[in-house]
Parts: structure tokens; C-alpha cells; sequence
């Protein structure tokens, strides 16, 4: 009897395992903070608990952030930055300091302890366009973390992952069936999964149906938005309906062929921006949004053959960040659900529910103030000048395709001069501009451009952007097993 019962309560997880779905639990975002003016840390905490975001994938281990999520029951993924990789893989003692040094006290019991599941080891680091800076060091660097977790007594609990962008993949015919990973990190790619693979850690991948559009002529916006009206791709022996799968199955494919057919695998960072180029609205990250998270709670039940589903999933990205790099388009700054200062977006269902997103609350704001430019003066240099504040400042809303690119000339000098002075926690000096700069207390916004004031914060920092092109992008998670994740 008992026996029986076993049997059929086996086979129920066992089918629950086969047609696994992402749950609530699984989708998680990406916290960046490569920003002038973040919110405060406690405040970025307020936020995910008051809309019920359970994960979050951090770049970095900045201990206020790290204090601000103790005791707070969200799931971690901590960062290390590209940059540490060299030395972490050729010294061990560097990657004892950094577990003891950023990891061990947050992960002891108690009421500071922070769910910490994953270190990402690097960010990226096999992006084509890093070339060889930073992937040769990462599966060094990712065992001698290992190895310091395993001595700190903690490798049971935190696991060790390193991002993978999807162009570490490719198909020749841009179909999945011929999915290979790229042949010039063919031989380190194997390495890292054989790793990932001995220490039952989860591979991690970066998928980008807004830049696969971009680049590739055949694939339609219909595709990536998950639209019932896309023209379906068919390779030989299924056909793809939107972008998602496509790009995941050519992974799959690939791992499959290097000999890891079974590998778990989490989406670290997905997203849909709304700034910064033509197809990157408010009202289309929305539409994606919904279009995925529908698909990755359905997929699985409808599907005759369904594809094995990520474990985990996380959104790009919680906030925009003002400081991110522009060098792959001016979209980079603008792929929060929420602004920079925790407004929603747009609406979108994180946690299975329907109730609206929740704003952050009591943000302190810098004074009502915006700097402008002053119509009476000559206007001859202003150009040249606010070419000058956009070095510095973010300018990315007047670049084509941005949501101030309509304002007509000086309007956008006068969104450049803003942007500087708000950047600058509105330092009066940095409205002169050579004498053509204007305080004014009257908000000079129009229709869908906002001219932005500045969130007042001990926080904001003037950082050198070489020294930001390093922490670039973001880490991830991972689950156990299908049977861990499931609550009975
Ligand atoms: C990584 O570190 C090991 C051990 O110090 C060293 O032998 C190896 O050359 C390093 N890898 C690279 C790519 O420098
Ligand atoms: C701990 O992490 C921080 C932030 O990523 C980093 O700056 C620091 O160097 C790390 N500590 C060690 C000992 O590596
Ligand atoms: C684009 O689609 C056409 C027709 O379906 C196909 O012949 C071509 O190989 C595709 N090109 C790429 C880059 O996928
Ligand atoms: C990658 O390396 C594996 C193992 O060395 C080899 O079998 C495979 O052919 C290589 N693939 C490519 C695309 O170079
Ligand atoms: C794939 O097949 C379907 C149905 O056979 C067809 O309607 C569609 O145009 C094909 N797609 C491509 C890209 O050839
Ligand atoms: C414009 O800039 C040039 C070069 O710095 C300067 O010589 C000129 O006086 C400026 N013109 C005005 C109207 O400020
Ligand atoms: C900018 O103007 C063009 C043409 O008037 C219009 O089609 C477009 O929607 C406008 N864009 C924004 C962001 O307002
Ligand atoms: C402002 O707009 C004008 C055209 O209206 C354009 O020529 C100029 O480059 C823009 N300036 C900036 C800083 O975007
Ligand atoms: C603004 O700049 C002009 C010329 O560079 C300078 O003469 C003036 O003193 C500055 N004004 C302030 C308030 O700093
Ligand atoms: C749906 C939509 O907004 N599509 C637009 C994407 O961008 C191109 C280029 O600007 C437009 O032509 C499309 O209309």
C-alpha cells in the first residue's frame, strides 16, 4: 500500500519534473547599478519586496547592498566583474580573500544572513567584443572561487556560474539544429561546462531577442514580441513561433552536441529596452514581457515536444542606469522595468497575480529645478556645448529613435545643459555654459520626453567611465533539481 502510494507520488514528480514551468519563484531581475544617482540600496529592497520579486542577480558585492538584503528571504546571485578574473585564476589566495572578504558573513545563519545561491564568475566574459581580455581567465577564476567556497565549508549552499552571452553561440544557417558554440572559444567553453558539470552548477545564458532583431534582417519585431501573427521559422524538425526559443534551442543544440545534453540552465539576463532606438518603447517592452512570461508558463503543457525550460529566469534589468556604456547602442541605459528613480514603466505581472506594479516609495528627490537654455543669449556655441555636457552627461533620449528626439533644436541643447546639472545634483555652476545656461523652477518636459530631476543621494558619484566599462553587465542563479524547487 505504502508502496503503491510511493510509486504514483514518483510519478507525479516525475512528470512534474518533465513538464517543469517557470514559476513565480523563478523569475527573478537584474539589479545594475551602474548609475549616477541609484536609489539607496534599502529603497531598491522596498521595491522587489513590494512587488514580490524573489530573485535578484547582482554584478557586483557591494556590502550595503549585501546588508540592505539581509534578512529579506530574495534569493541572491552575487557579481565579480570581468576585470578580477586575471587575478582570480592565477591566485588562489585572491579568491579566499574575496569568499572571506564578501561572502562568509553574509551567508552564516542568523539575521543578517543573505540567500546567497550563486557567485557569477565574470559577466559576460565570452562577449565576442571583449576578444580574449577576459574568457581565458574564467574558468580558472571560477574553480579557484570554487575551491575557496569548498574550504570555507559553504560549497553546498552557494554555487559557482559564469554568465555566457548568446553569441558564444552560433548557426550557420541561423536555425537551431545546426547550433555549434563558437569556434574560437569551442575548447574553453568545454572546459567551463565540464566544470559547471562536476559541481552540478547550472549554465548560465544572456538571451537577446531585441538585439537579434536588430541584426538580423529575417527576423520580424512579430517574432520577438511573442505575436500570434509571426511568420514561424522551420528548421528540420520543428519550427520556431518567436525568438525565444529559437535563440534558447540553438544553445541547446549546441551544449547537446558538445556533450552536455542535460545540462540545467538558467536565462540570466532577457529583456526588451525603451529608450534609446527606434522599436525600444515603453509599450513594446510591455508587450515582450507579457508575450515571455506567458510562454514560459505555458510552453510546457501545450507543447507536443517541448523544449526543456530554464529553471530560473531574469529579467533585464530592474532600473535604468545612466553610466551603463553606449558602445553596442543607446538602448544600454534604458532597459529598466522602472526608471532610474523606481517608477514602473509599464504595467507586467511578476508574480502571477494581477495587481499593478509598485512604485518606490518616498524617493528624495533634488529641488524642482531644470537648467535650460537661455533663448536671449547667442546662441552660435550652444551646440558645441551641449556636444560637451553629453560626454559626460546621458544624452541618449535625444539620439535617434529616443523619446525626446522630436524636441527640435535648442529644445534638445536645453535636455543636454538638464541632463549635465542633474548629474551635477544641480551644482549651479554646472548650468553656466558659458553664460547660456538657465535655471528655471518650470518643468520644461513635453508629451512623452521627460526632463529628469535628479534623485538626492550620498550615494551619487562621478565615476570615470573606463573604470565603469569593466563592471559592465550581470551575473545569475540557478536551481538544484526539479525536485528541490517544487514545493509539496
Ligand atoms: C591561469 O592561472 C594558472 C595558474 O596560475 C596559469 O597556469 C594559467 O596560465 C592562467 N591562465 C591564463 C589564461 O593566463
Ligand atoms: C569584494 O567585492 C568588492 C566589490 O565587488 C571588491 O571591490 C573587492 O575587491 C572584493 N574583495 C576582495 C578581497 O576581493
Ligand atoms: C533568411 O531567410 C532566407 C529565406 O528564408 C534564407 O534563405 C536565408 O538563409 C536567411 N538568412 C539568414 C541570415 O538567416
Ligand atoms: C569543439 O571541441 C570539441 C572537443 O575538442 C570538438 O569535438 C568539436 O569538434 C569542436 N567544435 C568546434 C565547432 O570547433
Ligand atoms: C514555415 O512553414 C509554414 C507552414 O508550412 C509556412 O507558412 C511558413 O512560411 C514557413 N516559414 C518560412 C520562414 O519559410
Ligand atoms: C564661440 O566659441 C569660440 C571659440 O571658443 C569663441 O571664440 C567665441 O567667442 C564664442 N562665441 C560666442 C558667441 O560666445
Ligand atoms: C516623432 O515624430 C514623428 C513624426 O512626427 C512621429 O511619427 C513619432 O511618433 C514621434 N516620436 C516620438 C517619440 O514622439
Ligand atoms: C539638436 O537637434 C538638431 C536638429 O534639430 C541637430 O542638428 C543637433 O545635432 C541636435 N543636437 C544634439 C546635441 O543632439
Ligand atoms: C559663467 O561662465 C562665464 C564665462 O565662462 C563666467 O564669466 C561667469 O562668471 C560664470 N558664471 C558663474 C555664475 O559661474
Ligand atoms: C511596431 C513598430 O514600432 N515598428 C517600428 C520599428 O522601427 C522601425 C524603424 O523605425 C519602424 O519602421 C517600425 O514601424
Amino acid at each position: 500500500m505504502a508502496t503503491e502510494f510511493l510509486k504514483s507520488q514518483l510519478a507525479v514528480l516525475v512528470v512534474a519534473c518533465l513538464a517543469y514551468t517557470v514559476n513565480a519563484q523563478g523569475i527573478g531581475v537584474n539589479w545594475g547599478r551602474e548609475a549616477s544617482h541609484p536609489l539607496p540600496p534599502p529603497k531598491v529592497v522596498e521595491l522587489l519586496k513590494a512587488n514580490n520579486i524573489a530573485k535578484v542577480k547582482l554584478f557586483d558585492a557591494d556590502p550595503l547592498v549585501l546588508e540592505s538584503l539581509s534578512g529579506s528571504n530574495i534569493h541572491v546571485i552575487v557579481g565579480i566583474p570581468n576585470f578580477m578574473l586575471r587575478r582570480l585564476n592565477s591566485s588562489f589566495k585572491a579568491a579566499e580573500s574575496w569568499v572571506h572578504e564578501n561572502l562568509t558573513r553574509f551567508v552564516s545563519d542568523g539575521a543578517s544572513r543573505v540567500l546567497i545561491d550563486y557567485i557569477a564568475v565574470g559577466d559576460e566574459p565570452f562577449l565576442q567584443s571583449y576578444g580574449e581580455q577576459f574568457y581565458p581567465f574564467a574558468v580558472g577564476a571560477a574553480a579557484n572561487i570554487q575551491a575557496a567556497l569548498l574550504e570555507a565549508h559553504i560549497s553546498e549552499k552557494v554555487k559557482v556560474v559564469v554568465p555566457c552571452s548568446s553569441d558564444a553561440f552560433l548557426s550557420e544557417s541561423g536555425l537551431p539544429s545546426e547550433g555549434q558554440i563558437r569556434p574560437d572559444v569551442n575548447k574553453t567553453m568545454i572546459e567551463l561546462l565540464s566544470f559547471l558539470s562536476r559541481n552540478r552548477s547550472p549554465f548560465v545564458l544572456t538571451i537577446s531577442p531585441f538585439q537579434s532583431y536588430l541584426e538580423s534582417k529575417n527576423l520580424s519585431l512579430d517574432f520577438a514580441l511573442f505575436r500570434d501573427s509571426a511568420r514561424q521559422q522551420n528548421d528540420t524538425h520543428r519550427s520556431y513561433k518567436n525568438s525565444f526559443d529559437l535563440s534558447y534551442n540553438t544553445v541547446t543544440v549546441a551544449l547537446s552536441n558538445a556533450g552536455f545534453p542535460r545540462v540545467e540552465i538558467i536565462v540570466g539576463r532577457i529583456g526588451w529596452p525603451t529608450d534609446g532606438a527606434a522599436n525600444a518603447t515603453s509599450s513594446l517592452a510591455e508587450e515582450f514581457l507579457k508575450g515571455l512570461f506567458r510562454h514560459l508558463h505555458s510552453r510546457s503543457m501545450s507543447s507536443p515536444n517541448p523544449l526543456p525550460l530554464p529553471s530560473e529566469v531574469y529579467i533585464s534589468s530592474l532600473l535604468d542606469e545612466d553610466m551603463r556604456s553606449t558602445a553596442t547602442g543607446n538602448f544600454e541605459r534604458h532597459w529598466g522595468v522602472f526608471t532610474f528613480d523606481g517608477q514602473a514603466k509599464y504595467q507586467v505581472d511578476f508574480n502571477h497575480g494581477s495587481r499593478k506594479l509598485v512604485n518606490a516609495q518616498d524617493v528624495q528627490y533634488l529641488s524642482s529645478k531644470w537648467c535650460v537654455i537661455n533663448n536671449n543669449e547667442d546662441l552660435s556655441n550652444a551646440s558645441a556645448l551641449a556636444l560637451d555636457a553629453c560626454s559626460a552627461a546621458d544624452c541618449t533620449e535625444i539620439s535617434s529613435g529616443g523619446s525626446c528626439f522630436n524636441l527640435s533644436w535648442p529644445g534638445n541643447i536645453s535636455y543636454a545643459f538638464n541632463s549635465y546639472y542633474q548629474q551635477h545634483d544641480q551644482n549651479e555652476q554646472s548650468c553656466n555654459f558659458s553664460g547660456l545656461g538657465l535655471i528655471t523652477t518650470v518643468d520644461p518636459s513635453v508629451d512623452t520626453c521627460r526632463f529628469y530631476v535628479g534623485i538626492k543621494t550620498s550615494f551619487s558619484i562621478t565615476v570615470h567611465r573606463s573604470a565603469l566599462s569593466c563592471w559592465m553587465i550581470p551575473p545569475m542563479v540557478t536551481i538544484l533539481s526539479c525536485l528541490l524547487s517544487k514545493r509539496w
